[in-house]
């Protein structure tokens, strides 16, 4: 297992490399160029700078997320395929610096979905929350939210380009009869188009779980329990075919047995998010600490699973709390600095007992 930590890169992230570097165990930045539009080429030179600065402080460059999929592409229209051949550049272009693994997403129209970015937690600190309420008919009212956030702090979040937000109502038109059979079969184009060069550069694609795993304002998701992960590595059953294996995206659903599905596909997980989740009887949930107790997820027997299974790819605490002064303006949501860091002392912990009582037997 490789110790991940995610970073929005310079002048796009308050959290500096020096400050990563004082977090015990990590060893890679997970990276993205930010400024980067779904479909465009990520240039040689653009890469290099980054891998520059990574190897100012030692960190290795293996992980990045997200080289995000033009919607052309999800929909399947007949632009598609310059698209995939710009993916394709990409792929060739990250392999040169030492790339490993992609994490992308096949969600339509909106990454990661929540209600509330800075919900008030009863020990004082602010997490990400999702009221479902909130979240039914009116995309444009969450759409709002979002981006009377990122404007007023002046950042953009991944999968929530403004410009593409800009075109929400034209956007959902184009997504019009693109239904769950119909987005399996993109995805399937998609990577059979992209596996030969995957395979020549030697880049694992790991899709991210979908966020939350069910259907949101009449948009089909995909990758949302056991069955459909079965799927899809069925599908394209190619070693370079692999998951960004979230456990706080698939625990939305209280029914998903994270453990089990590391348990059964571990070879295939490329990259582990490790993220914690607290449900509500109304079906809200709030992100937790990492500490298996404060969550529904089932943090240790997640990473008994890894354990066991001689997990060898890339795990990265997700989404934390804000604390001890974190918060809106200082951090993006979910990726401050201290509850990742705690977040990762706690894994390294259970990970370094497993190693112990695995030796000791
Ligand atoms: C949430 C992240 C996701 C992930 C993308 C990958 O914080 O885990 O936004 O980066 O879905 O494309």
């Amino acid at each position: 297992m490789k110790m991940g930590f995610r970073w929005y890169g310079e002048g796009n992230d308050n959290i500096k490399l020096s400050d990563i570097k004082q977090i015990p165990g990590v060893q890679s930045i997970v990276w993205a160029l930010h400024h980067k539009m779904p479909g465009e080429i990520w240039e040689e030179h653009e890469i290099a700078e980054v891998k520059r600065q990574l190897d100012e402080y030692g960190f290795c460059i293996d992980v990045v997320e997200s080289v995000n999929v033009h919607d052309d592409i999800k929909i399947g229209l007949p632009t598609r395929d310059g698209y995939i051949e710009n993916y394709k550049q990409t792929i060739r272009n990250l392999s040169k610096f030492g790339v490993k693994v992609i994490c992308y997403n096949f969600m339509p129209v909106f990454d990661w979905t929540r209600s509330n970015l800075f919900h008030p937690l009863p020990d004082g600190s602010t997490a990400l929350f999702y009221e479902k309420n909130m979240i039914q008919d009116d995309y444009n009212a969450m759409a709002d939210y979002i981006l009377a956030f990122t404007e007023k702090y002046n950042m953009s979040f991944p999968g929530w380009e403004p410009e593409r937000m800009a075109k929400l109502d034209e956007l959902f038109k184009a997504y019009e009869g693109v239904d769950h059979e119909k987005l399996w079969a993109n995805l399937k184009y998609f990577l059979e188009a992209i596996m030969p060069t995957c395979e020549e550069c030697d880049v694992k694609m790991a899709i991210h779980m979908d966020d939350p795993p069910w259907d949101i304002f009449g948009l089909p998701r995909l990758l949302v329990d056991e069955a459909s992960i079965d799927r899809f590595l069925k599908m394209v059953d190619n070693p370079y075919n692999c998951l960004t294996l979230c456990s706080g995206s698939l625990n939305a659903n209280p029914e998903n047995d994270v453990a089990a599905i590391v348990r059964k596909h571990c070879d295939r997980i490329a990259f582990a998010h490790i993220r914690n989740v607290k449900h509500f009887e109304n079906g809200d949930f709030s992100e937790a600490s990492h500490r298996d107790c404060d969550g529904d997820t089932g943090i240790l027997e997640i990473l008994k699973a890894y354990h066991d299974g001689n997990f060898q790819g890339y795990i990265r605490p997700d989404h934390g709390r804000h604390l001890w002064g974190e918060g809106a303006g200082t951090v993006r949501p979910g990726y401050g600095l201290y509850d990742r860091a705690l977040g990762i002392m706690y894994m390294l912990g259970v990970w370094d007992m497993l190693d112990r009582l695995k030796e000791s037997k």
